[in-house]
């Protein structure tokens, strides 16, 4: 007979109920679950690939040792045997700094992951930690420490309550929401206009988020930091600021004021290439809007001026009022709450990485130095890496010079169930059990959705007899690493989820929500502030000294290049996810989507033909790809999916490597960051298009 088990997709931040009907061993069907309170029986493409996962014959199930271009199976016991050597030999010798770690994108979609790869770093004491971080949402966690105190505390958008939203750089119709958790995300962006709302998208790009929101406008890549500023000197100017409840404890009001006046529409116009009048008027309708919502995501976040973007976005929500209130930007209550067990102090710059001296924020490093820090010899050089849940290569800047790079380490270990473009490096593999074979409660995307929900899912399958889950590995690694020679005993996280849930806001436990295996709805985003600040004089501030300061730097940026005339954007598609499901033939199919688009105007200038090869070049290198010449992308913008590159030798994926494509991330810059806090700089990389004989 066959059974229904429910759980949540832990694929991309959407966290949809699913429903897989199963059999002996078997995956007959997988739906969206109508019961999810949450995601109400939404469901996209990417959740088919959990099954295609599962049964993925390039998926690795016992512990691998490189042998030169051969791999061969070992056991968890040497495995763990040797890097403990290894990592121990190279520590004494070199330092503590010698030893680098990478975690990857899934580690945030994986409970146990996430509560246990502390471990590894407590093991190993070094300040060369690096993650996806710095290349993606680091100016969110910045703008929320300099402004609330702590680096989590992230203000999300009230989606279902707003009545105005203002996108920058976000395609949650191909992303499903990014720090704005919300499943079926396209019925709750309609119901902004049925309740007669309105949606304004900012992007370069007319992306598939333009075709539901009631106005577009194309954007010069990188500029929206003068948009920002001229709506806060519109604000100013027209007497709208209106903070509301939040006057009483809300510092730095007017520096806002006085910064803002060299910040005009006019121009912004010029910087931005949209007009002042729209600009001006987006900024009233904004002010005069009974709720609005500001909102920018990867679009705003990995470029030269990003966290200024983040600072300002936020101010534009405080000075208008609509900040801690229904329809504007909120704070997520969650039945497990990670803000409680990390403290916001001083959590920036309190070291540098040693090449660049780009500063370390939250204890990490941005990993745009990374390939550097291995490349450079000297004293504190790194000679070791670990990697988990990650896929550099492709995911970060310059991505063949740390390619080159880690084929220059003495030794590195990867945490991950494929060999991959950066795995197929390491000179073990550790393969956790993944997605079915696993549980689930999501940590991270309950913290920052767009309703207090909260699920636990139990592993649908055992895992095979040889796996080991991520925290179990990252438990047994730190044990050996710290030398023990007792027995470990090894602690599953939910122990630590049940004491969460216990002593959280909403007093649950793991029983409560194993009872409820579709989740609990725990009601809409509440007022939080002044109490939930994590500020010392528990006051928002509005002008914070790092941001006010930085700037004097876009006073003095001056940027364009003749040589690479184009600036090249990013881009997602609802069937990908970064670069690790490439390897799912139902994902893959159909036509080749790693393209660069072009605008029809620019096309015709260089004589191209639709499909036709153009080599696309930076500072860093080339890439040839086909081009798609369209009219859904401004003028002097180009764009190219990241997390393609298949094709790169050794690696073992036999479905992606047939859809190999290039990496964009062979293109991108890794000495372009945002300086203040070095997040990558991906959008506005310049480039020049020729054609290919
Ligand atoms: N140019 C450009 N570059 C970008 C972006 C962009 O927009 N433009 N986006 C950036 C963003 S937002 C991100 S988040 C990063 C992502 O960058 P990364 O996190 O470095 O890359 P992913 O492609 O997510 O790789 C995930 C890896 O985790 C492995 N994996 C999957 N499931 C598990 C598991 O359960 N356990 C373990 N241990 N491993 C697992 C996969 O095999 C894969 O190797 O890319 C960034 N790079
Ligand atoms: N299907 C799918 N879903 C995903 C992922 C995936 O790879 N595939 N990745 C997941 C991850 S890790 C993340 S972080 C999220 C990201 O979620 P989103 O941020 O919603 O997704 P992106 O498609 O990166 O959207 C960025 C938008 O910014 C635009 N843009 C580029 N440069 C600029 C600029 O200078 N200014 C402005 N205003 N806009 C600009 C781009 O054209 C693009 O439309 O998506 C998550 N969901
Ligand atoms: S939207 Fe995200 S969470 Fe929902 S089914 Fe798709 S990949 Fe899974
Ligand atoms: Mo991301």
């Amino acid at each position: 007979m066959p059974e229904k088990h429910y759980r949540t997709c832990n694929l991309c931040e959407a966290v949809c109920g699913i429903e897989i009907e199963h059999e002996n061993g078997e995956i007959l069907s997988i739906k969206g679950d109508k019961d999810d309170p949450f995601s109400r029986g939404h469901i996209c493409p990417k959740a088919l690939a959990l099954k295609e996962i599962y049964v993925d014959k390039n998926r690795l199930k016992s512990p691998v040792k490189r042998f030169g271009e051969d791999w061969r199976e070992i056991s968890w016991e040497d495995a763990f045997a040797e890097i403990a050597e290894k990592i121990g030999e190279i520590q004494t010798k070199f330092g503590r700094n010698a030893v680098a770690v990478y975690q990857g994108n899934p580690s945030v979609h994986n409970f146990g992951t996430l509560l246990n790869s502390g471990l590894l770093l407590k093991s190993l004491k070094t300040q060369n930690n690096f993650s996806a971080t710095s290349v993606d949402q680091l100016p969110h966690h910045f703008a929320a420490w300099t402004m609330l105190g702590h680096p989590l505390l992230m203000p999300i958008p009230d989606l279902d309550r707003t009545g105005f939203f203002l996108i920058f750089g976000a395609n949650p119709l191909a992303s499903n929401g990014s720090l704005m958790t919300a499943p079926d995300v396209i019925n709750r962006l309609n119901a902004v206009k049925k309740r007669g709302g309105k949606i304004v998208l900012i992007d370069p790009r007319r992306t598939e988020t333009a075709r539901v929101a009631n106005e577009h406008h194309f954007i010069k890549p990188a500029s929206d930091v003068y948009f920002l500023l001229a709506m806060i000197h519109v604000l100013f100017a027209e007497n709208l600021v209106n903070l509301g409840r939040l006057e009483e404890f809300t510092d730095g009001i007017e520096v806002l004021r006085e910064v803002s006046k060299d910040f005009s529409p006019e121009n912004a116009e010029i910087k931005t290439g949209i007009a002042a009048s729209e600009i001006k008027r987006i900024a009233l309708e904004f002010a005069d809007a009974k709720t609005a919502v500001c909102y920018g995501r990867m679009g705003v976040s990995v470029q030269k001026f990003g966290s200024l973007c983040h600072w300002l976005i936020n101010s534009i929500n405080i000075l208008t009022g609509n900040f801690d209130r229904a329809g504007g930007a909120m704070f997520t209550r969650p039945a497990f709450d990670i803000l409680q067990t990390a403290k916001g102090e001083n959590v920036f710059n309190r070291w540098q990485s040693r090449v660049r001296k780009l500063p370390e924020f939250i204890s990490e490093l941005p990993v745009s130095a990374l390939a550097e820090e291995i490349l450079n010899g000297g004293d504190g050089q790194i000679r070791a890496l670990f990697t988990s849940c990650g896929n550099p290569v492709l995911s970060t800047p310059n991505g063949a010079q740390l390619e080159n790079a880690l084929a220059e380490l003495d030794f590195m270990v990867s945490i991950d169930i494929y060999i991959n473009e950066t795995t197929r490096h390491a000179n073990i593999i550790l393969p956790p059990a993944t997605g079915l074979e696993t549980s689930h409660y999501d940590v991270i995307f309950n913290t920052f959705a767009v309703r207090n929900t909260a699920k636990y899912s139990a592993p649908l399958f055992e895992k095979s007899p040889n796996a080991k889950y991520d925290w179990e590995i990252f438990q047994e690694l730190a044990h050996h690493l710290n030398g023990k020679n007792e027995p470990l005993k090894l602690v599953p996280p939910e122990v630590k989820l049940d004491l969460g849930l216990k002593f959280g806001h909403y007093k649950l436990s793991l029983e409560e929500l194993q009872k409820n295996p579709h989740g609990i709805d725990l009601g809409e985003l509440q007022p939080c502030l002044p109490e939930r600040l994590f500020t010392e004089n528990k006051r928002i501030n509005l002008a914070p000294g790092l941001l006010v300061n930085d700037l004097q730097r876009l006073r003095d940026d001056s940027s364009d290049t003749v040589d690479f005339p184009f600036a090249l954007i990013g881009r997602r598609h609802l069937r990908d996810n970064n670069s690790w499901l490439h390897n799912s033939e139902i994902l893959v199919k159909g036509k080749n989507r790693c393209t660069v688009l072009i605008n029809s105007a620019d096309a015709e200038k260089l004589g191209l033909q639709n499909n036709q090869f153009v080599k696309v070049s930076s500072r860093v290198g080339s890439v040839e790809i086909p081009c798609e010449i369209t009219e859904n992308i401004a003028r002097g913008v180009v764009s190219i999916p990241h997390g393609y590159g298949h094709g790169r030798n050794g690696v073992k994926l036999d479905t992606a490597t047939n859809h190999a494509g290039v990496s964009l991330n062979d293109l991108t810059d890794d000495t372009a960051v945002d300086d203040l806090t070095g997040n990558a700089a991906f959008s506005n990389t310049k480039v020049r298009l020729e054609t290919v004989s």
